[in-house]
C-alpha cells in the first residue's frame, strides 16, 4: 500500500489550538472532565507521531525496531517496562505488529498497536466509571 509523504502531507487543521477555552466557574469544576476532544487532531497526532519516529534511521515509510523501541520509549513511558525483560517485551510487541514479516512496522501494521492500545484504554475508564 503506498503511503504518501506523510510528514509533509498537507493537512488542513482546523482551529483546533485556537478553540475559546471557557472560563471556568470554580464552583462546578467537573470531575475528571476530558480535554476538548477533536477525533480529527486525534488522527492527525497520530500520523505526525508515526511520520516523526519512521525515517530517522530508515525509510520514512515504517518504523524500524529500533524505531519503534524510540517511539514507545518517549510516547508510552513504561509500556515496555510490565514485568518481564524489556528486550523480550521489545521483541514481542515488535512481532506481533510486524504481520508480513518483512522486520519493519508499516503505518497500517502500527495501527494495531493504536487500536489496541485504545480498547484497552477504553475498557479502563469504562470500569473506572463503573465503580
Ligand atoms: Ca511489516
Amino acid at each position: 500500500m503506498a503511503y504518501g509523504p506523510v510528514a509533509e502531507a498537507p493537512v488542513a487543521y482546523g482551529p483546533v489550538a485556537d478553540a475559546p477555552v471557557a472560563e471556568a466557574p470554580e464552583a462546578e469544576a467537573p470531575v475528571a472532565e476530558a480535554p476538548v476532544a477533536n477525533l480529527k487532531s486525534a488522527i492527525v497526532m497520530i500520523i505526525h507521531v508515526f511520520a516523526r519516529y519512521a525515517g530517522t534511521h530508515s525509510s520514512g515509510r515504517s518504523l524500524s525496531k529500533e524505531e519503534l523501541r524510540v517511539l514507545l520509549e518517549k510516547e508510552l513511558p513504561g509500556f515496555l517496562e510490565s514485568g518481564e525483560d524489556k528486550d523480550d517485551a521489545m521483541e514481542k510487541v515488535f512481532r506481533s505488529l510486524d504481520t508480513n514479516e518483512d522486520a519493519t512496522v508499516s503505518f497500517q501494521e502500527f495501527l494495531l498497536l493504536v487500536a489496541g492500545l485504545l480498547a484497552a484504554c477504553h475498557k479502563h475508564f469504562q470500569e473506572e466509571g463503573a465503580s
